[in-house]
């Protein structure tokens, strides 16, 4: 079977063609799959999901973490037109649940255990709730069977030296214009929303930022962060990585006392962070005795980092760093290699592509004066022009002429470089991973204790900010605990749990009658810088 020209598969053919011998992928064990190797155990496990009755178009949830499989299982849903639907490794019930009714998904491939968790039972109560959902995949050679269902369960073997099986079956592969995959949204709203990237879309996203990155075969991508996001896929990522026929070091977690043994061990040559990963690995530095000098660039994006931070990467990591501003939704500004240092150091850097247009406009979507802080909006060759399945929510999420708003709050410096100032969108950026505050809101209202209820952000010094929850009581106020207990048991991921809650008797609100989360916010930055005071 060939895949087609302009595919995300078609980028690893290619290179499996060119150099097979060439170590495409080391799992975090240290084992080391080339490039032949990956490409006829992607055929394989093509082969297998086709007799398993998985046809183009179908969606399948995927929530590994990183590790060869997630890879491997990938590009065979891309060789077969079969559409990846990407989970966090975070993600619980609540989510998951959503994202397989919302995509009528027919599998959902998980971990047997993942970082203390067991994804079995998990997966047994989606299954429940999911009539259409007939494949669990589960990663591994599980010693333990699924207690029911288990007929349909499909060991996808993290072995790529399965005996040489039969060539897949033909089927036709995907088109470049086709749907490759559904990446999850930031969020605003009471639900999770998908986004729909296209091969072409998505591998003009990759290829770009692996050029702009100046990444060729010789580069050595250290994964660090979760895989299932757009950042580590694709920004240039390990889609980008094997695009150029480097070599991605998959990583299980992002701790810097294993990684840098591994950053020595593996010569990684490049790496993306959140802000708060960054100042752990700033820490880290002082101590190691690990040799870091293979590193080159250190990507570092997703949440704002602190001018400070971004000043010592180059003396104490002795790499060169570069800020990168991106969302699912497509958009990509980047730092350049050549960009003087201090436009590296205090902007968020400058969008990918020449054809990215954007706009800084006021509430009324008129532009603002150039320098002035405004909404930014966008629209590009690899943004998207709706959401998944939401057309009532496309309506306010773009303008009428496509531009997608972003929610942030930015200004252009003379040189077209963005600096982020804020945000307009209703989620809280929690040292890169977001929490939409309706989504917790609405799972907080349901609890008997809780009358009224409103998640703000609050300042952190190693996160940025973390998420407080003011509550007007219905009887006995609860405690913290209780709440995080209630959410935990409503199957939501742990990272959108409360950090603090505030029991107060009303809450603010504005002139129109909405609750007045600025007063909010403002309140418990104050609270909380009073505290420190007085502990001082
Ligand atoms: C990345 O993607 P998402 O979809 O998880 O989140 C997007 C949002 C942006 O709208 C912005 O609010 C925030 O995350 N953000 C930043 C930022 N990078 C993202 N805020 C301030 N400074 C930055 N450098 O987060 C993402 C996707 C691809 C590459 C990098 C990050």
């Amino acid at each position: 079977m060939k895949s087609r020209a302009g595919t995300l598969d078609a980028l690893l053919r290619e290179q499996a063609g060119r150099r097979p011998d060439r170590p495409a992928l080391v799992s975090p064990a240290g084992h080391v799959t080339s490039y032949g190797e990956l490409d006829r155990a992607v055929g394989r496990l093509a082969g297998r999901l086709a007799r398993l009755g998985l046809v183009a178009g179908d969606r399948i949830v995927v929530q590994l973490p990183n590790c060869v499989e997630f890879i491997l299982l990938i590009f065979a849903l891309f060789r077969l037109g079969v559409i990846p639907v990407l989970a966090l490794p975070g993600h619980r019930r609540s989510e998951i649940d959503h994202l397989c009714k919302m995509t009528e998904a027919v599998g959902y491939a998980i971990p047997r255990r993942h970082a203390g968790f067991d994804f079995i039972p998990l997966a047994e109560e989606v299954r429940r709730g999911n009539y259409g959902l007939r494949h669990i995949l589960v990663e591994g050679n599980t010693d333990r069977p699924l207690a029911a269902h288990s007929d349909d369960v499909f060991l996808l073997q993290g072995d790529t030296d399965l005996p040489p099986g039969r060539e897949e079956t033909e089927f036709p592969g995907p088109n470049s214009a086709d749907l490759a995959l559904l990446l999850l949204s930031g969020g605003t709203t009471g639900t999770p929303k998908l986004i729909p990237r296209t091969h072409r879309d998505y591998v003009y996203n990759v290829t770009e930022s692996a050029a702009l990155c100046g990444l060729d075969e010789a580069g050595v991508y250290l994964a660090a962060l979760p895989v299932a996001h757009n950042f580590a896929l694709g920004c240039p990522g390990v889609l980008g990585t094997l695009a150029v026929g480097g070599t991605v070091v998959l990583a299980p977690d992002a701790a810097p006392d294993q990684l840098f043994p591994l950053i020595e061990r593996q010569r990684v040559t490049v790496s993306a962070l959140t802000p708060p990963l960054l100042t752990l690995w700033l820490a880290e530095a002082a101590w190691t005795e690990a040799d870091l000098s293979s590193l080159r660039l250190l990507q570092v994006g997703g949440a704002r980092l602190s001018r400070a931070d971004a000043a010592r990467v180059g003396p104490e990591l002795g790499c060169r760093l570069q800020q990168v501003f991106g969302m699912a939704e497509g958009l990509l500004c980047f730092t350049r290699p050549d960009d003087p240092e201090e436009t590296v150091f205090s902007t968020q850097g400058r969008p990918l592509a020449a054809a990215d247009e954007l706009r800084v406009v006021d509430g009324d979507d008129h532009e603002v004066a150039p320098g002035d802080v405004g909404r930014l909006l966008v629209r590009g060759p690899y943004t998207i022009r709706s959401y998944y399945r939401a057309p009532e929510y496309d309506a306010t999420a773009f303008t009428t002429d496509g531009y997608y708003r972003t929610g942030d709050l930015v200004r252009i410096t003379p040189t077209g470089h963005l600096v982020v100032e804020g945000r307009v969108k209703d989620v809280i950026n929690r040292g890169g991973e977001k929490v939409p505050a309706a989504e917790v809101e609405d799972h907080l209202s349901a609890h008997p204790l809780i009358a009224q209820v409103a998640l703000v952000g609050m300042p952190d010094g190693l996160l940025g900010e973390r998420t407080c929850a003011y509550v007007v009581p219905q009887g006995t106020p609860p405690a913290l605990g209780e709440l995080a207990a209630f959410l935990r048991g409503r199957g939501l991921a742990a990272y959108k749990l409360p950090d603090r809650l505030e029991v107060v008797d009303v809450l603010p609100r504005t002139g129109v009658g909405k609750v007045d989360k600025r007063e909010l916010a403002t309140g418990i930055a104050a609270k909380l810088r009073a505290e420190r005071l007085a502990r001082a």
